[in-house]
């Protein structure tokens, strides 16, 4: 598939590609009347899967690459169609509704004035992350083309990747809504333009995203794992999955909703990441002003001093663990003594751009363990890139390499969780593990682990003795569906057919 070719060429699939289970999703979305009753003019049917990341965690947002795998299980769907209401005066609307409209509760948007559709930020709301989708599609479509959009649109979604498990249910959410809007707006664009859009759209519901989940749900080719890399530009880099082992996703079944208690957890640590940046470059003597991510300060000294990225990164790292065992976690005071400006300017100054989620951590927190975040990112993108540097990737040093990863975001990152460090255990003890590590983002959710092909069910079958039955106390048989399986990389979003 060419990935610059635009979607309306490229990303048809037939429903026969996919899964029996998701077949009958599809179906199940396809035929589902329409909420209001309303005869369909036009009706799309689209799919976005969620993502499993092999390695590479927490490193998105300062720049770094990442190894993630799309699932072929998991995915979020929606049917979106342009209806003819009974009463053809009526406001133009936009309804959003779930095959489950008793877990999620359908909303309707006055849309007669499109720019005016915004995401409240203080009322969460579910068919906020398709208004994030939505909205950034339209924000990404050049000024002179988005053409009148169709005046009804209702929009049926179901999705079964599990919510607050690490496996990227909000992106598969806002990738198919975002696919949905340039599709029900006759808009073509490329993957790569999709997954741009996708990225800046869910900042609308407030978490500072790194754009690792977007990409993955978009970029992804059957049977791979995929590098992405953010610098100097989006692209993607297909990688062969090591031969004779699977990797095995263990769900925890600790929930952790990345919007929640944002300030405390995901958002601070994008807000801890960027304050390490400003300092490394002030310490080093570089210019403070343009950077915002720890790849920007690598960027500076190898233009600077014309030395090789990974060498620099490899000597950031150091002095990272050096100032990490001198000084404690800074408070903010301190940045302020360290940056040479008011600790009140800090917000303007560096974080114009997402100023509300920022003065939030800004304001919230008493220290910032910058150096020990810091080092995770710089020791986890070497983990990468080591990985990436030999032509195959090998499972025993893959098994390795994702331990320590796992390590590092317990140690440094401090993103783990009891359950998580139980499972971890229990799935890096098991038959046939070559390493096991914690997914996403962290503090509940998903390990995955590196596992021989041969001995995967063996090792299925201890997980769940040892870590759902003797720790979580399930009796045999009543283990909650899905929260251990097998995954082997699937496609990218695309419409879908028949
Ligand atoms: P999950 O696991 O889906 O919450 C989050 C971020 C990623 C990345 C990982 C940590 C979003 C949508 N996703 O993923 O960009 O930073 O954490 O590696 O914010």
């Amino acid at each position: 598939m060419d990935f610059s070719e635009t979607l309306a060429n490229k990303a048809t699939q037939p429903i026969t590609s996919y899964l029996p289970s998701v077949q009958t999703r599809l179906k199940a979305l396809s035929s589902a009347p329409s909420p209001s009753n309303s005869p369909s003019i036009k009706s799309i049917l689209i799919r976005a899967p969620g993502r499993v990341n092999l390695l590479g965690e927490h490193v998105d947002y300062s720049g770094f690459g990442v190894l993630p795998m799309a699932l072929t299980q998991y995915d979020v769907s929606l049917s979106i169609r342009s209806v003819t209401p009974s009463n053809p005066t009526s406001p133009s609307s936009l309804t959003i509704s779930n095959l489950d409209p008793d877990l999620f509760e359908t909303r309707k948007y006055d849309t007669s004035d499109p720019k005016s559709l915004s995401v409240d930020l203080a009322a969460h709301h579910w068919s906020h992350y398709f208004l994030a989708g939505y909205l950034g599609a339209f924000d990404s479509m050049p000024s002179s083309t988005p053409p009148p959009p169709p005046s009804h649109i209702e929009v049926i979604i179901s999705g079964n990747v599990p919510s607050g498990a690490g496996l990227s249910s909000s992106s598969a959410l806002v990738v198919a809504s975002t696919l949905a809007a340039f599709s029900i707006y006759g808009v073509d664009v490329t993957r790569n333009d999709l997954a741009l859009a996708a990225i800046e759209g869910e900042r609308y519901v407030g978490t500072l995203s790194g754009g690792m989940d977007q990409s993955a749900s978009i970029l992804s080719r059957e049977g791979m794992a995929l590098n992405i890399e953010f610098v100097p530009s989006l692209t993607s880099t297909p990688v062969a999955l090591p031969e004779g082992v699977a990797f095995v996703i263990c769900n925890c079944l600790k929930k952790k909703e990345k919007a929640v208690d944002a300030s405390l957890y995901y958002n601070k640590r994008v807000v801890e990441c960027r304050l390490a940046a400003l300092c490394i470059a002030k310490e080093k003597g570089l210019p403070v002003s343009g950077v915002r991510t720890l790849r920007d300060v690598v960027d500076k000294i190898c233009g600077k001093e014309g030395r090789e990225t990974s060498q620099v990164i490899a000597e950031l790292a150091d002095f990272c663990r050096g100032r990490a065992g001198e000084t404690g976690p800074p408070t903010l005071p301190d940045v302020s003594a360290a940056l040479g400006v008011p600790a009140g300017d800090i917000l303007g100054l560096y974080f114009s751009d997402r100023t509300v989620q920022c003065g939030a951590v800004l304001n919230d927190s008493p220290t910032f363990d910058i150096w020990l975040r810091s080092r995770h990112v710089f020791e986890e993108t070497l983990r990468v890139r080591g990985v990436l540097s030999l032509p195959l990737l090998d499972p025993s040093s893959l098994g390795s390499v994702m331990d320590a990863s796992h390590a590092s975001c317990r140690d440094l990152f401090d993103c783990s969780c009891p359950e998580l460090e139980d499972l971890v255990r229990v799935c890096r003890g098991a038959r046939g593990a070559k390493g096991a590590r914690l997914t996403g983002a962290g503090w509940g959710g998903c390990a995955v682990a590196c596992v021989e092909e041969g001995k995967k069910e063996e090792f299925i079958e201890e997980v769940k003795r040892k870590y759902y039955g003797e720790i979580l106390g399930y009796e045999e048989g009543k283990i909650p569906e899905g929260s251990i399986c097998v995954s082997l990389g699937g496609a990218g979003a695309s419409i879908v057919e028949g």
